[in-house]
């Protein structure tokens, strides 16, 4: 085994990929929300599920919570029974978008009222995060506006700022909080977070527990997200990772799915760098729903996704690749990336799994276990979680 292939094997052997809860309940478009039969409903059933992605591919140890969707009386009962699946609670997500006095805004919103509560539920999530043992505090504001003159910008930039000085305040030395970006949507004027470099401004000004999220769903159509990764990447900015795909706008498919060779070049710019493992201070996580297949498998098949662009990445001539690129060699350099690219990496990883006391083929594994038919079976009654619950 070439040492390539083998250093490929002990980064993938120690990746972590994050799963997000709301995965595991029903989702849809704003024009249906489609019933699964045997989704979980509550946190304790999405915890239980999460941890079959994690039994069948030995990487994906922890779970994103969504705050209020994941509300619990108790969280840390909620971490110990993470704790007896052989899981841990991760990132924490709060949720300023679902609430009608949040029409016009959270923390950018003109009225000091609302402003205060948006604040106060940033707040509740710090103190969830310190129940749970969980470590960052992911910010995504739906914050914007739909028509010019509808509010002034800069003025909502200033409001945003106050705020999260005071949530960034309110951290333990231990606790970051990641400030996520998006283009548009649900506003269609501004958003308040539009682009990385409005996160990273933010983030800077905050101090050195503010890193910036990137959710690869979340730009313009054709942007070059590998060059933001490399940049915040060189200001030692980037915290975490939403990842999913898009063929239009943010459409939360299966990461991977929609175009493996993004993928690539992302893992790519990370693997260079040395920050693919779970040590880097980088949160990878999904970010995504299951409309239309299987929430399980189709969390199986998006770890199994990353770690295949991972591979891939890992397998890069770095050697020929720096002495292509300082030669000039244009063709040269670009060949040695698609060389790596073209590598069928399937059997190196069903090799891994093997080596890892896994199944070779975690879809296969999960179908034949039965899992599906038996939470289809016991999960009677109830109120299934699901999208904006
Ligand atoms: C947003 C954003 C957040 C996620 C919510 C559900 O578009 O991606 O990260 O928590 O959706
Ligand atoms: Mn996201």
């Amino acid at each position: 085994m070439s040492d390539r292939t083998e250093n490929a094997k002990r980064v993938l052997a120690a990746q972590t990929i994050e799963l997000p809860s709301w995965a595991f309940g029903n989702s849809g478009t704003r024009f249906k929300v489609f019933a699964q039969h045997g989704v979980p409903r509550d946190p304790f059933e999405k915890l239980a599920d999460a941890a079959q992605v994690n039994q069948y591919t030995g990487a994906a140890g922890s779970v994103a919570l969504h705050i209020p969707w994941d509300k619990v009386d108790d969280y840390e009962a909620l971490a110990a029974h993470a704790a007896d699946l052989g899981i841990r609670i991760g990132t924490i997500n709060s949720n300023t978008f679902q609430d009608d006095d949040y029409m016009l805004g959270s923390v950018c919103h003109p009225d000091p009222a609302v402003r205060r509560k948006a604040t106060a539920h940033l707040l509740e999530c710090v103190d969830i995060m310190d129940a749970t043992g969980s470590t960052d505090l992911k910010l995504w504001f739906a914050d914007g506006t739909n028509y010019p003159g509808q509010d002034s910008i800069a003025d909502r930039q200033d409001r945003l700022a106050e705020v999260l000085a005071e949530v960034y305040a309110r951290l333990g030395d231990h606790q970051r909080l990641l400030l996520e970006y998006k283009l548009f949507e649900p506003s269609f004027y501004t958003m308040d977070v539009p682009d990385w470099g409005t996160a990273y401004a933010h983030c800077l000004k905050l101090g050195p527990k503010a890193q910036v999220v990137i959710d690869t769903g979340h730009h313009a159509p054709g942007t070059n997200i590998e060059f933001i990764v490399a940049m915040l990447l060189r200001e030692g900015k980037l915290g975490g990772f939403d990842f999913n795909s898009r063929f239009y706008a943010d459409d939360d498919l299966m990461v991977g799915s929609a175009d493996p060779f993004q993928l690539f070049r992302i893992m790519h710019e990370l693997a260079l760098r040395g920050v693919v493992g779970p040590d880097s201070g980088i949160a990878y996580m999904l970010d995504q729903c299951h409309n239309i297949e299987p929430k399980i498998p189709g969390q199986i098949r998006s770890v199994m996704n990353v770690q295949e662009a991972t591979a891939k990445a890992l397998l890069v001539d770095t050697v020929a690749l720096s002495a292509a690129q300082a030669a000039g060699d244009v063709l040269g350099a670009n060949a040695v990336l698609m060389d790596a690219y073209n590598t069928d990496v399937r059997s190196l990883l069903a090799e891994l799994r093997g080596e890892q006391g896994l199944d070779a083929d975690p879809m296969a594994a999960y179908a034949a276990s039965g899992y599906a038919e038996k939470i289809k079976a016991d999960r009677q009654g109830g109120q299934a979680a699901g999208w904006g619950a």
